[in-house]
């Protein structure tokens, strides 16, 4: 029987549907995002399974034609949202952003593909092709030496916008002049104080005028382009969507994919190591321009769980720093470490605690047999939900709800989750 927040988390996934595509929440985010859409699908899945095919499909719909799927598709302008399509100058069809996103899509597509029938197979056949497109996009283009270890070229490209593990990045970038002003719209719908800094926008619309200026050029924008630094958490999310997706390849039969995304995943766990970093004792995002560790552990850091990264050794300290930082907050986890000087428990990426992530951290645990965190965490994101809501964020101390409120992938791990 369905709970009454089974209910809730129905009725928003409901309301924020534009016919074929989600919403993250009305107004804050009024376009069709890459992960929020994956997420938005394993929701859809656990009612309405043709509904959740269709928001994979429609994402896939604004893939470029060299396989990158951007992180977020205008089908129409909104002028609640800056910066919308005039700045990003995609001059693709639907027109996007310029840059991707954590790519979620190959292992939500094998959960919905094991957790349904034979008709969900076939589902997935068309979306194969596509998906080992992304993939080779971001091995080829966010990898162009091969070393193994992808970077970002936007902070905004990791999904954790102002995590203080881009700030060493974020201080080499140099504001131009002629950036020229701009009007914020998130500030005029959440708090300041709990959004990015002005310093930090400047830096993010400096990256995409190098980006519009190059025409979207690649491996320009990873050779050259203003900022380039390896993230724990897109690096462990494409190593396990590497292994979802050639799990896929052998349900599909795409015998000719397997030795290709078999390689991808040598690489990648060998390139993993790069962000090893030993003063920490963990994996810590990377300058990939001047060598330079992030010296703090964040909730990405966590997914080494998830993408079977590492060394026993490696992981096994991982699971003690994560178990001291679930001991240092009411509610777990925290995006960043609490006990480091850069901890803010109400802005955004640096502190709150996310649903999402929680769900891959959890996943990443359970499968690596740390039941008890595992346990902890899902708990703790139950017990957040029930007392505040749906909401985007949630800070860590006081449980609060921060944010938008009614938002897609908040309800759409609760129902994944069951009540
Ligand atoms: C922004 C939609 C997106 C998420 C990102 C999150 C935020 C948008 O919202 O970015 O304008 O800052 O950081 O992960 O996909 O929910």
């Amino acid at each position: 029987m369905e709970s009454r927040l089974d209910q809730e988390a129905i009725r928003i996934l409901k309301a924020n549907d534009r016919g074929g595509f989600t919403i993250p929440t009305a107004r804050l985010y009024p376009y069709q995002w890459n992960w929020d859409s994956a997420f938005a699908a394993l929701g859809f899945a656990e009612f309405d399974r043709d509904r959740a095919w269709r928001e994979i499909e429609t994402l896939f719909e604004a893939q470029w034609p060299d396989g990158m799927l951007p992180h977020i598709v205008f089908r129409q302008n909104d002028p609640d949202y800056f910066p919308g399509p005039a700045i990003w100058q995609s001059n693709t069809e639907p027109p996007s952003s310029g840059h991707s996103q954590p790519p979620v899509t190959a292992s939500v597509v094998l959960r919905m593909v094991q957790g349904g029938d034979a008709s969900d197979l076939e589902r997935a056949r068309p979306l194969f092709a596509k998906m080992l497109a992304f993939h080779r996009w971001y091995h080829e283009m966010r990898d162009p030496d091969g070393t193994g270890l992808v970077g970002i070229v936007h902070p905004w490209e990791s999904g954790r916008d102002n995590c203080p593990d881009w700030d060493i990045g974020m201080d080499r970038i140099a504001v131009p002049d002629d950036l020229g002003p701009y009007q914020r719209r998130d500030t005029e719908h959440i708090d300041p104080a709990e959004r990015p800094s002005t310093a930090q926008y400047d830096r993010y619309l400096t990256i995409i005028k190098f980006g519009r200026e190059c025409g979207w050029d690649h491996v320009e924008m990873a050779r050259n382009g203003p900022f380039f630094m390896g993230d724990p958490g897109v690096q462990f999310i494409l190593m396990r969507a590497d292994r979802d997706l050639l799990r896929l390849a052998e349900l599909l039969g795409e015998t000719a994919a397997q030795e290709q995304i078999g390689r991808w995943l040598e690489r990648a766990s060998a390139g993993c190591q790069l962000l090893w970093n030993p003063e920490v004792n963990a994996f810590c995002a990377r300058d990939l321009r001047t060598g330079e560790f992030s010296d703090g552990i964040t909730s990405a850091s966590m997914l080494a769980f998830y993408a079977g990264a590492g060394t026993d050794e490696q992981r096994a300290a991982m699971a003690v720093h994560a178990a001291r930082i679930l001991d240092q907050v009411a509610f777990g986890f925290p995006s960043f470490d609490p006990a480091h000087p850069r901890f803010e428990a109400k802005r955004y990426w640096r502190g709150p605690v996310w649903a999402i992530i929680n769900f891959l951290i959890v996943d990443g645990l359970n499968e690596a047999g740390e039941t008890q965190l595992a346990e902890r965490i899902r708990d703790d994101t139950r017990r957040l939900v029930e007392t505040a809501g749906f909401f985007e964020y949630f800070d860590p101390q006081s449980g609060e709800g921060i944010g938008g409120s009614d938002f897609t992938w908040t309800a759409a791990v609760h129902l994944v989750w069951g009540s």
